[in-house]
């Protein structure tokens, strides 16, 4: 019988539908989801689809059964949330094991009895592997950039549990799913490749990726193109996209992915773009005339259905497969990829990489102190000027004594991450300590450069890292060292290298481009005589690599050099520009240097050229001596090169909009004296809040909506937003009336099952400006709890927050158990998924007090003021059940598709 691999050169393969849109079919009750065995479990059960494997697996095989009468090739274990990080949420962690052997069996079962019936169809099962509820790239807190939810290995441990299972239960392929944060999936990679070894069973490894804004980014902030040189290293089967467009909208990431992606192509989008109630309307024959345009321009192998699809949609697929031709894999690159939030592919015939080298505690006395001090906004301000400046990649070394630099580079390292101007580039990891390398790449979603390993420890360590490092999916420098000791002569260089270069191609199968060299730069015009032809040696060494180590790069750390005319930049630059002048000649890829620099070979005198090429080329006896000469007579002359200090255009505007500016590019640096300036222009220092801020909030959510900024960029602004309002927020205190009372009492939380509150914080930011006690319970709140709080503190209102679809619902239940017990203070709600429709249609009626959908931050006092006085309530309470009859008499509306424009719009309402 053919496999998966077989087939997939012969026709398009068919993958079911949605689990989850199925499941809602058979409208379960929580005692279906319970069944005998799980009664005693605290919380809901109800949305623990997967645990239906264990307590309705006659629903679980009667969906895998329809899945595959409609045509399905193959179908997907009920197992997206079976790890032990998303099955905590429901208390039952300890039973992951048992979910996913069930889940295995009952679809092989099924499947088998497929083939069985028509062996020249053969059905597969795809052990379905979710990304979790926890992200490893961004942090849970607005406040703590550095902090993480999750950790790369506890990521990688909880995705062996699962895979193991699932391998050992016989699935036919692993489908890592729903990616929205790359380094989770590098996790699961991991993961999936340590089950396999120590199963013994290899299955093909899909990978699925859900784009999350309209620029086609995911939902940590990378493109396609960065997140495809993250995954590099991986022996993958196919990529593809999966869920959060409809087949439309989806088409052009696909066509992205299809041109670069040297896998076989999936495809699984949802149905269509969901209504303001959160519900997929799209019909199996629109959908299919959508896929279809998929098939006839070749873009795909395999073809399925995410949200909103049942076996209807599937069925539709059969006659739009039948005869098409497959897509063909585009070759694999041969250049070097690297990753931050974008791609870096170095080519062959790129003229030069430069790498920051100021984020180094031993290269730079500032940065050394910053991290001492922990002044980490500044020392990223030191790796942002060098992006600015125009590095291509930043060396980051937190090596000093003195220092944890384990934990600096965690820490520095994360908090990079919520920095995208910083993110957007890869970075290079520098350590002499394997362990910091590690920490290092567990907190990297791109796709980085190691720095550096080397023979002095022997082959067996050599190999044994270069291994770790191909399976954590970097590139590395390979300093030319060795067990003696440190090449100095040529002959010594290209021993070393061209040892380490068939090591790594030989034994450890290593991409050739993904092995840089670095064959020492070490300082000349020192006064020893051994010295005199460190460069020309370098240079030759350069020139040979690139003849006989085919796909090898070249780098150096330039700056070390000229260490013997420290304190004179214009020399150690001029010399540094020299030496690249002449090494990039002979083909050297890239070097760590400070980007700042300023002199230019072509700009360096006559006189002076000759005096350092004699010194770099080593052309007389008595270089040295007069480099020495000349550096001594400049620097009485020369000012240092690289001390003015430009001033950023946007900083001559008037203060508003500096402000305006400061907002949405999330440049915390100027914020108090801008404030302090814009201060005596307003009235009040809340205006400045309604005001400038705002106006740049609002931009913030033109650009998103418009696909000119991601998620992470948001965030930043949204935490730029909190600096500028702590800053305004003593001034607001002491401008409030003396004895004025509490404008009323207020509880704030975002549902359970969700983990946004950008949004929510700003409301309760907006709302304690004008007053307001905040009660802020923060995210994931059950309802219990959201019900007890408020009778203890006996609020005004409850304001509700909720990003994802699943929030809908959840809100509902909170409107549930508040009228169960008894309450009747006024509900707020507002968030992303959520709209005045299904406030209307679906949390109103729940409730017995004013549910009010509020579409912005903005809105909250106003409407909040209006509840707090009886006479307003009345005409406002009067007002808004009109409005919500009129909503309900229209019924549900079959065809209130929003566009594309309007859910991002939705997702930007909360901020
Ligand atoms: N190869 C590889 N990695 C490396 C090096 C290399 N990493 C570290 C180093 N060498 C490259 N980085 C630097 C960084 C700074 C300086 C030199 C090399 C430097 N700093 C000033 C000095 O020491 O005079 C500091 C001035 C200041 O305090 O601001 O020159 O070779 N693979």
């Amino acid at each position: 019988m053919k496999t998966i691999p077989q087939l997939i050169t012969e026709r398009i393969l068919i993958l079911d539908g949605a689990m989850g849109t199925m499941i809602q079919q058979y409208n379960l009750t929580e005692e279906d989801f319970r069944g005998n065995r799980f009664t005693d479990i605290p919380g809901q059960m109800k949305g623990n689809n997967d645990l239906l494997c264990l307590t309705r697996p006659d629903v679980i095989q009667d969906i895998h059964r329809k899945y595959l009468e409609a045509g399905a090739d193959i179908i997907e274990t009920n197992t997206f949330s079976s790890t032990i990080i998303s099955m905590a949420d429901y208390h039952v962690e300890e039973y992951v094991d048992e979910i996913n052997r069930a889940a295995v069996k009952l679809a092989r079962e099924v499947a088998d009895e497929y083939t069985a019936k028509t062996p020249d169809k053969p059905r597969f099962v795809a052990g379905s592997v979710g990304p979790t509820n926890k992200t490893a790239s961004i942090s849970p807190d607005v406040n703590n950039p550095a902090l993480r939810g999750v950790t790369y290995n506890e990521l990688v441990e909880a995705y062996y549990q699962q895979m193991r299972v699932l391998l050992q239960g016989g699935v036919d392929a692993i489908l890592i799913e729903t990616i929205f944060d790359t380094l989770n999936a590098k996790a699961a990679i991991f993961a999936a490749e340590q089950a396999m070894e120590e199963t013994g069973i290899k299955v093909p490894l899909m990978l699925s990726v859900t784009v999350s804004d309209v620029g086609g980014r995911t939902l940590s902030g990378q493109t396609l193109d960065a997140f495809l040189a993250s995954v590099q290293h991986a022996n993958i089967f196919s990529i593809g996209l999966n869920c959060s467009f409809g087949a439309r909208q989806l088409k052009p990431f696909l066509e992205q992915l299809a041109a670069r992606a040297p896998y076989y192509i999936s495809a699984y989008p949802n149905a269509g773009l969901p209504n303001s109630l959160g519900l997929y309307d799209q019909t199996p024959q629109e959908m299919a005339l959508q896929v279809k345009e998929y098939i006839t321009e070749g873009l795909i192998n395999i073809i399925g259905g995410c949200c909103g699809t049942t076996d209807a949609y599937i069925a539709e697929y059969p006659a739009l497969v039948k005869d098409a031709v497959p897509h063909i894999p585009v070759g694999k690159p041969d250049s070097l990829w690297l990753s931050g939030l974008e791609l870096l592919e170095v080519k062959p015939e790129m003229n030069f990489v430069n790498i920051g080298e100021r984020c180094n505690v031993a290269g730079s006395r500032k940065f050394l102190r910053l991290i001492q001090e922990k002044k980490y906004e500044e020392a990223l301000s030191i790796a942002r000027k060098q992006v600015e400046d125009g590095a291509l990649i930043i060396d980051v070394n937190m090596d000093d004594g003195l220092l944890d630099a384990k934990e600096e580079m965690t820490t520095f390292l994360n908090l990079i991450a919520s920095e995208p101007d910083i993110a957007r580039v890869p970075v290079m990891i520098d350590s002499s300590k394997w362990e910091v390398i590690t920490a290092g790449l567990e907190c990297l979603q791109g796709k980085s450069i190691v720095n550096s390993i080397s023979l002095k420890e022997g082959e067996e360590k050599f190999l044994s890292y270069a291994r770790a490092i191909k399976q954590y999916g970097a590139a590395v420098v390979v300093m030319a060292f060795d067990e003696k000791g440190q090449a100095d002569t040529f002959d010594r260089k290209i021993e070393i290298c061209g040892r380490a270069y068939r090591l790594l191609v030989d034994k450890v199968a290593f991409n050739p481009n993904d092995i840089i060299f670095d064959p020492n730069v070490l300082a000349v015009a020192t006064g020893i005589e051994e010295h005199n032809n460190y460069a020309v040696d370098f240079i030759q060494t350069v020139g040979w690599i690139k003849k006989n180590l085919p796909g090898a790069r070249i780098s150096g750390g330039i700056s070390n050099l000229s260490f013997s005319f420290r304190g004179n930049n214009y020399i150690r630059e001029a010399m540094h520009a020299v030496f690249l002048y002449h090494a990039i000649q002979q083909g050297l890829d890239m070097g760590i240097v400070n980007p700042a620099t300023a002199v230019l070979y072509t700009d360096i005198p006559e006189d002076v050229l000759v005096k350092i090429e004699d010194v770099v080329l080593n052309r007389r006896s008595d270089a040295a001596e007069r480099l020495i000469e000349l550096a001594e007579s400049l620097k009485t002359t020369t000012a240092d090169t690289n001390q003015a200090v430009k001033q950023d255009a946007w900083r001559t505007e008037n203060v508003e909009e500096r402000l305006k500016y400061a907002l949405v590019k999330g440049i915390g640096d100027y914020l108090e004296n801008d404030i302090a300036e814009a201060l005596p222009l307003y009235n009040k220092a809340v205006d400045i809040i309604e005001g400038p801020l705002m106006a740049g909030m609002n931009k913030v959510g033109e650009l998103f909506g418009e696909g000119k900024m991601f998620l992470p960029q948001v965030v930043k602004t949204a935490r730029t937003m909190k600096k500028a309002v702590s800053i305004l927020q003593p001034v607001i205190e002491s401008e409030k009336q003396e004895g004025t009372i509490s404008a009323g009492k207020v509880l704030l939380a975002t549902v359970k099952g969700d983990v946004h509150d950008i949004g929510k914080n700003i409301v309760s930011v907006v709302m304690a400006c004008n007053g307001y006690e905040i009660i802020d319970l923060g995210v994931m709140v059950p309802a219990e709890t959201i019900v007890q709080r408020a009778i203890e503190e006996k609020v005004d209102m409850i304001g509700l927050s909720g990003l994802i679809t699943p929030s809908l619902e959840e809100m509902v239940h909170v409107a549930v158990e508040l009228k169960r017990a008894g309450l009747s203070v006024p509900l707020l709600i507002g968030g992303a998924t959520t709209s005045k429709l299904h406030t209307a249609l679906k949390i109103a009626p729940a409730y017995n007090a004013p549910v009010v959908y509020l579409k912005d931050a903005s809105q909250n006092a106003v409407v909040a003021s209006k509840l707090m006085h009886a006479d307003s309530k009345e005409q406002f309470v009067r007002e808004l059940e009109e409005e919500y009859k009129n909503i309900q008499k229209k019924g549900t509306p079959q065809s209130d598709l929003v566009s594309l424009e309007e859910a991002q719009e939705n997702k930007l309402k909360l901020f």
